[in-house]
């Protein structure tokens, strides 16, 4: 039941739209991903919005990562939210008075004068980084663009790759389903199932003000973020092992971390980690020093991906539940996402572009852009967020890994339904993956973003 382009719902030129949404969000030093639902910045928003704004004005693009990286955090840890000051404490739920990142997160390094969360995102942001330079190479290199990230987007992995390979396998862990940023995929079902829910009288979700509730998220989940975050907290925001408990084990079962009950190592996080380790490369060798050692790395890093995440018999891969060990065997986007990356094997690359267009994500037969989740799991639901809906970021990564093993055809075909979609449903946070009706918030960011993006 694909959606028809329909030239006469598009009113104005798709460009002009898209940087509306861009102008319309922008807040003067960063965008927000949703005027209604999202009123501060997001970590893995502002890298997407940042690559399509460098179409626009590559200054605004340098601006908006540099606007979040000087909410670093002394351990290198992004964190998932940069509050703005002048939003009301009653607009977002979990505000900058749950997180209390300058009290709570003083010993992991949180800065001072500025309020965040204190967990994570997808590291999109070297890669981000990268593709804003090559925009416009003469302003960047004439405001030390490069040179003046570039310290900070080391650091950045580095708390990754050793603060939070809690698997002991080299890949990067989860602690919170926010961190991965697809909030309730049915991957985290089992692991969340372990977390006792916080009291729903203990916290007043804000999102309900503005978004459908069948749209939404449940209160149960709600109660297991909260508790969640809630114990990182308190904790510290403190990773790695309890000193004296027994350290993790390399088959995923182990124990010895301070952090909760919630481990996971996420193919589409781990591959953004290494489509971002290649990009810091490509930054450190255009400033003059040898990107060699960090594309091994990236190397080393896809072959553990694959070793510890891949699935030959279902051609995909999944999550991996570190406290509970072994795969979380529930078909996500995520488990897709890897085909961006350039070293994949051949047979992998081969049998991921099998599954995109098989029976559990139907592209280019039952749907057009790419489902958050398996069209035949017990789970799917085509309007509730990240288990069902096509959202716009993994169909744009999708595009991208199309056209990176020469799947040509395909890729301009996803490329022409992210457009067209994004245009009849008014650039919208995430849409029925059938019928391309819109979901969520409408005017969002990284979807105009993106657009313009593949526009150009
Ligand atoms: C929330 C901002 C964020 C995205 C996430 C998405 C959602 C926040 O919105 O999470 O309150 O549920 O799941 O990926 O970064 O757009």
């Amino acid at each position: 039941h694909p959606v028809a382009y329909d030239p006469a719902l598009v009113p104005g030129s798709l460009r002009r739209r898209a940087v509306r949404v861009l102008e319309d969000n922008w807040t003067g030093a960063s965008t927000v991903p949703s005027r209604s639902l999202y009123p501060h910045q997001w970590s893995w928003d502002s890298a997407f919005i940042a690559i399509g704004l460098r179409h626009l004005s590559p200054l605004r693009a340098q601006t908006e990562l540099e606007t979040l990286l000087n909410a670093q955090w002394g351990d290198g840890r992004i964190p998932h939210i940069v509050f703005n000051p002048s939003v009301p404490l009653d607009a977002y739920f979990p505000s900058p008075d749950f997180w209390r990142s300058s009290t709570a997160g003083r010993t992991a390094g949180a800065p001072r004068t500025v309020q965040t969360s204190g967990i994570v995102q997808p590291p999109v942001h070297a890669l981000a980084a990268w593709l804003v330079h090559r925009s416009d190479p003469g302003l960047s290199r004439a405001r030390g663009f490069l040179a003046r990230v570039y310290p900070r987007l080391a650091a950045w992995h580095r708390y990754l790759l050793h603060r939070r390979d809690l698997g002991g396998g080299s890949l990067a862990s989860v602690v919170h389903p926010w961190e991965q940023g697809m909030d309730n995929s049915p991957c985290w079902d089992v692991p969340l199932s372990r977390v006792t829910p916080a009291p729903a009288r203990s916290f007043r979700r804000a999102d309900l003000d503005h978004g459908a509730a069948e749209d939404r998220p449940t209160d149960l989940d709600y109660g297991r973020y909260v508790r969640l975050a809630a114990d990182y907290r308190d904790g510290g925001y403190a990773d790695g092992p309890v000193p004296g408990a027994a350290r993790p084990a390399s088959d995923g079962g182990g124990g010895g971390s301070r952090v909760g009950g919630f481990a996971v190592e996420d193919p589409a996080f781990n591959a953004l980690l290494i489509a971002s380790e290649h990009a810091l490369a490509d930054i450190a060798r255009e400033l003059g020093a040898p990107g060699t050692a960090r594309h091994a790395r990236a190397e080393r890093l896809t072959a553990a991906l694959v070793e510890r995440l891949w699935d030959p018999a279902e051609g995909m891969f999944f999550c991996r539940d570190v406290r509970g060990g072994g795969l979380i065997r529930e078909r996500s986007v995520s488990g897709l996402v890897p085909l961006l990356l350039p070293g994949l094997p051949r047979d992998i690359t081969g049998a991921l572009v099998r599954t995109l267009g098989g029976a559990h994500f139907g592209l280019g037969a039952t749907t057009r852009l790419v489902p958050s989740y398996d069209l035949l799991g017990e789970a799917f639901d085509p309007h509730r967020y990240w288990r069902g809906p096509a959202w716009f970021n993994t169909s744009w990564l999708l595009e991208r890994g199309l056209r990176a093993h020469g799947e040509r055809r395909r890729a301009d075909a996803l490329r022409r339904a992210v457009l067209d979609i994004a245009g009849t449903s008014d650039f919208a946070e995430y849409v029925d993956p059938y019928t391309g009706e819109a979901c969520g918030a409408t005017g969002f960011g990284w979807t105009a973003a993106l657009t313009l993006d593949l526009l150009h």
